[in-house]
C-alpha cells in the first residue's frame, strides 16, 4: 500500500491527442516594458499573480489572469514575505541545546537560541544518525503532511523524503486529511477514487443539467485555490450557473458564502451536520415507495442493490428508512424530502458532493450513499446527470487541455548513473494513516486495522515536518501537545513561527515561493496554463530553500551526497529540465512552447490548447455505454451498493452497504447546552496560511476568529453579535468572536479551521480560536482511518474576563 499522491491522479486525468495547431504564449501587456520595478509574473495556490516590488520589498500583488471574479488571496504577497511572523534565523530550543536528544517536557514552553546553519545541520545529523542506529528507519517520521507552496521543484515534503531515502528510510503517511474517508471507500464502490478526478464538464452541465444540487459544497471559498495553482475557471462557472435559470438546491447546515451568493436563485435546505446519510435514505425510501427509482439501471449497472433495499425498507431491522424516520434525524421535513425525491427523479440532476460531510465519524457512508442515491436516479454516465465529488475543488469540470505537462521532482532518486551504485536508497518503511499520528505517538507498535489490513504503528523517536501545519490541522491539539513531548528530536522547516515551529526543538527558516524560482501548471485537471514562478525578492534574512537545506544535509550523510540529491543540477537546471519535458508533450499536441531561455526571460505564461472532445467529457459515460467492455474497477465491474470485500472485513463501524450510523458526538447526542461544532474551510486563507495577513480584518470579530451562532442559541446564552465567547468542552477551550446570524442550523456552531494556536498557558485557552483545540481525534472508521473533525460537541458562553492579548503571530522568546 502506498499513500495517494494528488499529482499522480491528476496526471492520469490528462489526455493527449494530436489536433490542429493553435497556441498562445499569452502576452501580458503589463510586462512589456521591463523596468526595474515592473511587476513580476509568478504564482501560488491561489493562481497566477503580478507582484510589484520597490527597493527589494514587495509592495503589492494581484491576479494575472483575465477574469471576472476577484480572489482576495491574490493580494497577500507582501504580507506573506514581510510579516513579523517570519522565522529569520535557524533556532534551537534552549533545553534541547543543553541536552540534545533528551526529551525534557518543555516543547512549546521554552525559549529559543539562534545558531548558525552549520550548527543546526550538525545537531540534526548527529541525533538522526544516533536514532537511526539505535532504532532503525521506522523511528524517523517524515510523513510531514501539508499544503506547503505551489511549484514542481520546491516541494517541501517530497524533498524531505528524497533526503530521508538517502539517509536510510523513514516512516511516511497514507491518505490525506481532505478526503480520508472518501478516497478509501470510493474505489470499493466505483472502482476509482472520484474525489481527485475530472468531472463531467462545466459546458455539459450548463447545457444538459436541469437541477444542480450543491450538497455540502462551498465553491465560492474552496475554488480560490488549487493543488497546483487555480486556473480560476471554477468560480466563473458558478457565476454562470447562477444566471442559468436552472433549479439550484443547496444542502448545507450553514448558509455558506456560496448560498449567500446564489441568493434567491437557490433553495437552501439545512440538515443537521452529520445526518446526510439519513436524509438520503429518506429520499431513497420515497423513490422506492413511489416507484420513482430506476430499476433497469440498478439491474444493469449495480451490484447488491437488493441487500441495500432490504435495509432501506426495514426488512431486517424492522425500521423502514422512511422520510418521516429521516426527518427525525436530519431535521428536514417530510414534505421537503418528498419534494427533493420528486425533483431529482423527474429531471436531469447532478449531485455535487463536498468533503466536509465525510470529515466526520463514519464519513465513509456519505459518498457511498450519495453514489447509491445517484444510481437509484439512474443518471450516472448521462450528460449532466449523476454525481461528482470535485466540482468545488481544483476547478473540477474545466475541460482538460492539450499540451505540455510539467513533471516534478520525486521523493525517489532519478536513477541512472547520477544516483551512484553505492547508495542503498530506501523509501517509507512504515506508513500510517495520516490522521492517526497522535495515536501512533501514544501507542507505538500497536496493531490496528486499515482497509482490510492489519498494520502496526512505528515507534517514532524523531519527527521532521516540512511544509505542513499540524498544530492547526490536527484534531484535539492538547492531546497532540502531550504526545509531542515524547520524541527525542523534532525539526520544523517553515517560513513562519507557527505553533508547530514554537513546539519544535530545531527550527529552520525557509523561503516563501516569492524568494526562489519554480514552475507550475494551473488547474490540476485542466492543465490549462504553464506559469513561470519567478523569484520576486531575495531570500529574507537567513531563509534557505528546502531544496538547498536537504542538499546540504545529504552531503553530511557522506561526501558526494549533495550531488546525488541534486543529481548535479542547480535550481535553474531542474526547471529547464522540467520545461523541456513539458515541451515534448506540447509538440505532440502542437502547442508552441518557446525555448526555455526566452520563455523565462519573457516572464509570460503559456496557455494550452482547447480539446473539443474533452469539452464534452461525461464522467462514467463509457461504463454506461458498454459496461461489459468498460467495467468499473470493482470486483463485480459494477457500482457496488453492497461490497463483499467490505463485508469480509467485518468492521462494525463500516458495514457492507451504506448505513446510517449515529456518531458518538452529534446534535442527537447533545446534552445540557451542547452544540455541534462545524470546522469548515475559510474564505480568506488556505488553512493556517495567511491567518496573519491583513485579510484577517475582513473576518475577525472583536479581533478573534469568528464563531457562527444561530440567534436562538445565542439568545439562550445571553450572547450578542460582537461579544467575546468562550467555546469549550472536556478537551479544551478557545476564545472567539460571536457572529450571530440566521445562517446556521439551530443546534450547531461553526469555527473555521486554520486559526493559529495561541494558548495562554499549557492546556489553557486558545486566544486565537483554533477549533482543533475542541475537536475529537478519532478515525472515521477502521476502513479509512480518516480525519473526523466535524463530529465534535462544544458548549459556549459569553466571555466576561479581560480580553487577553493575541500572541499567535508573535515570535517566541529568544527569536
Ligand atoms: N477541524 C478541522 N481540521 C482540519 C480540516 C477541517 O476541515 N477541520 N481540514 C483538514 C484538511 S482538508 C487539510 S488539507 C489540512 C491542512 O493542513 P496543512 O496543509 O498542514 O495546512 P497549511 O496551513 O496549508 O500548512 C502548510 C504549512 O506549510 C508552510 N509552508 C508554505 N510554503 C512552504 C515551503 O515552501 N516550505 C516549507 N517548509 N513550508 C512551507 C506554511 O507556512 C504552513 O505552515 O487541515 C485539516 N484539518
Ligand atoms: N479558500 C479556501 N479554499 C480551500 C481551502 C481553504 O482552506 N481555503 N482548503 C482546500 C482544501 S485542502 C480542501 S480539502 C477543500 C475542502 O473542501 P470541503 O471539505 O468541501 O470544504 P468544507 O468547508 O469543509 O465544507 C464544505 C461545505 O460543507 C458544509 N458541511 C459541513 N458539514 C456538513 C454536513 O454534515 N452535511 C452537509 N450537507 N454539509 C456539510 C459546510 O457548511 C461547507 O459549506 O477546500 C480547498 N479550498
Ligand atoms: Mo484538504
Amino acid at each position: 500500500m502506498t499513500g495517494f499522491s494528488r499529482r499522480g491522479f491528476l496526471k492520469s486525468a490528462v489526455l493527449t491527442t494530436g489536433a490542429a495547431a493553435i497556441t498562445s504564449v499569452t502576452p501580458l501587456p503589463a510586462f512589456a516594458a521591463k523596468g526595474k520595478d515592473s511587476p513580476i509574473l509568478t504564482a501560488g495556490r491561489w493562481g497566477a499573480m503580478q507582484v510589484k516590488t520597490k527597493d527589494g520589498r514587495i509592495v503589492s500583488s494581484k491576479g494575472a489572469l483575465a477574469k471576472t471574479v476577484p480572489n482576495s488571496l491574490q493580494t497577500t504577497a507582501a504580507d506573506q514575505v514581510h510579516t513579523q511572523a517570519r522565522i529569520k534565523y535557524p533556532m534551537v530550543r534552549k533545553g534541547f541545546l543543553a541536552t540534545p536528544g533528551k526529551p525534557d517536557g518543555k516543547r512549546g514552553n521554552d525559549e529559543f537560541v539562534r545558531v548558525s546553519w552549520d550548527k543546526a545541520y550538525q545537531l540534526i545529523h548527529e541525533q538522526q544518525s544516533r536514532i537511526r542506529n539505535e532504532h532503525g528507519p521506522a523511528a524517523i517520521f517524515a510523513g510531514s503532511y501539508g499544503w506547503r507552496s505551489s511549484g514542481v521543484l520546491h516541494k517541501a515534503q517530497t524533498l524531505l523524503q528524497r533526503y530521508m531515502s538517502m539517509a536510510g528510510g523513514y516512516s511516511g503517511h497514507l491518505g490525506d486529511y481532505s478526503t480520508g474517508a472518501a478516497q478509501v471507500i470510493m474505489p470499493h464502490v466505483m472502482g476509482s477514487i472520484e474525489v481527485y478526478e475530472q468531472q463531467t464538464t462545466h459546458p455539459v452541465i450548463l447545457e444538459h443539467s436541469d437541477v444542480v444540487v450543491m450538497w455540502g459544497i462551498n465553491p465560492l471559498n474552496t475554488l480560490k485555490i488549487a493543488w497546483s495553482s487555480t486556473d480560476e475557471s471554477g468560480l466563473e462557472f458558478f457565476h454562470k450557473l447562477k444566471k442559468s435559470g436552472k433549479t439550484i438546491i443547496a444542502i448545507d447546515p450553514m448558509k455558506s458564502e456560496t448560498i449567500e451568493f446564489f441568493g434567491d436563485k437557490a433553495l437552501w435546505v439545512a440538515p443537521h451536520p452529520g445526518t446526510d446519510v439519513a436524509m438520503m435514505l429518506g429520499i431513497a425510501h420515497t423513490l422506492v415507495s413511489k416507484k420513482q427509482h430506476d430499476v433497469d439501471f440498478l439491474t444493469k449497472y449495480t451490484f447488491g442493490y437488493d441487500k441495500f433495499e432490504e435495509y432501506l425498507l426495514g426488512k431486517k431491522d424492522g425500521v423502514a428508512k422512511t422520510a418521516a424516520w429521516a426527518e427525525n434525524i436530519c431535521g428536514v421535513s417530510v414534505k421537503q424530502l418528498e419534494a427533493l425525491a420528486n425533483i431529482f427523479s423527474q429531471n436531469r440532476t447532478m449531485l455535487m458532493g463536498g468533503w466536509g460531510m465525510q470529515r466526520q465519524q463514519y464519513g465513509e457512508q456519505k459518498h457511498w450513499m450519495m453514489a447509491t442515491l445517484a444510481a437509484m436516479l439512474g443518471q450516472i454516465g448521462l450528460e449532466g446527470g449523476g454525481f461528482g465529488l470535485s466540482y468545488h475543488y481544483s476547478n473540477g469540470g474545466n475541460p482538460t487541455r492539450n499540451g505540455g505537462i510539467l513533471p516534478a521532482i520525486s521523493s525517489t532518486l532519478g536513477g541512472g548513473s547520477s544516483a551512484g551504485n553505492d547508495w542503498a536508497v530506501s523509501g517509507a518503511v512504515n506508513s500510517l494513516p495520516v490522521a492517526r499520528i497522535v495515536e501512533a505517538l501514544e501507542s507505538p507498535n500497536k496493531k490496528y486495522q486499515h482497509n482490510g489490513h492489519e498494520l502496526s504503528f512505528p515507534d517514532i523517536k524523531m519527527i521532521w515536518w516540512a511544509g505542513g501545519g499540524n498544530f492547526t490541522h490536527h484534531q484535539d491539539v492538547n492531546r497532540l501537545i502531550k504526545a509531542w513531548q515524547k520524541p527525542e528530536m523534532i525539526v520544523i522547516s517553515e517560513p513562519y513561527w507557527t505553533a508547530a515551529a514554537k513546539h519544535a526543538d530545531i527550527v529552520l527558516p525557509i523561503t516563501t515561493s516569492f524568494e526562489r524560482n519554480d514552475l507550475t501548471m494551473t488547474g490540476d485537471y485542466s492543465n490549462q496554463h504553464l506559469i513561470p514562478m519567478k523569484q520576486v525578492v531575495k531570500p529574507q534574512f537567513e531563509a534557505r530553500n528546502d531544496f538547498d537545506v536537504f542538499a546540504d544535509m545529504a552531503e553530511l550523510i557522506k561526501p558526494g551526497g549533495r550531488d546525488v540529491f541534486t543529481e548535479g543540477k542547480s535550481e535553474m537546471d531542474w526547471l529547464k529540465g522540467f520545461y523541456t519535458q513539458a515541451q515534448k508533450g506540447a509538440v505532440k499536441a502542437r502547442v508552441y512552447m518557446p525555448k526555455f531561455g526566452s520563455f523565462w526571460k519573457k516572464n509570460e505564461l503559456i496557455e494550452m490548447k482547447v480539446n473539443k472532445k474533452n469539452t464534452k467529457f461525461v464522467r462514467h459515460a463509457a461504463f454506461r455505454k458498454d459496461p461489459i467492455m468498460n467495467p468499473l474497477g470493482t470486483p463485480s465491474g459494477k457500482i457496488e451498493i453492497f461490497s463483499k470485500t467490505i463485508e469480509g472485513y467485518g468492521y462494525q463501524d463500516c458495514p457492507a452497504h451504506p448505513t446510517w450510523l449515529a456518531p458518538t458526538e452529534w446534535v442527537g447526542s447533545a446534552k445540557e447546552g451542547e452544540l455541534q461544532l462545524m470546522t469548515s474551510h475559510a474564505a480568506h486563507r488556505l488553512h493556517s496560511q495567511l491567518n496573519y495577513a491583513k485579510l484577517r480584518e475582513l473576518y475577525a470579530i472583536a479581533n478573534r476568529e469568528p464563531i457562527t451562532i444561530h440567534p436562538a442559541d445565542a439568545a439562550a446564552r445571553g450572547i450578542k453579535h460582537g461579544d467575546l465567547v468562550r467555546a469549550f468542552n472536556h478537551r479544551g477551550e478557545v476564545l472567539v468572536g460571536a457572529l450571530v446570524a440566521n445562517i446556521i442550523k439551530q443546534g450547531s456552531v461553526c469555527i473555521h479551521e486554520g486559526a493559529w494556536l495561541d494558548l495562554d498557558k499549557p492546556n489553557g485557552i486558545c486566544k486565537n480560536g483554533n477549533p482543533n483545540v475542541l475537536t475529537n481525534d478519532i478515525p472515521t472508521s477502521q476502513l479509512a482511518n480518516g480525519c473526523a473533525a466535524n463530529s465534535s460537541l462544544v458548549k459556549i458562553e459569553k466571555y466576561t474576563g479581560k480580553a487577553p492579548s493575541l500572541t499567535a503571530f508573535t515570535p517566541p522568546q529568544g527569536a
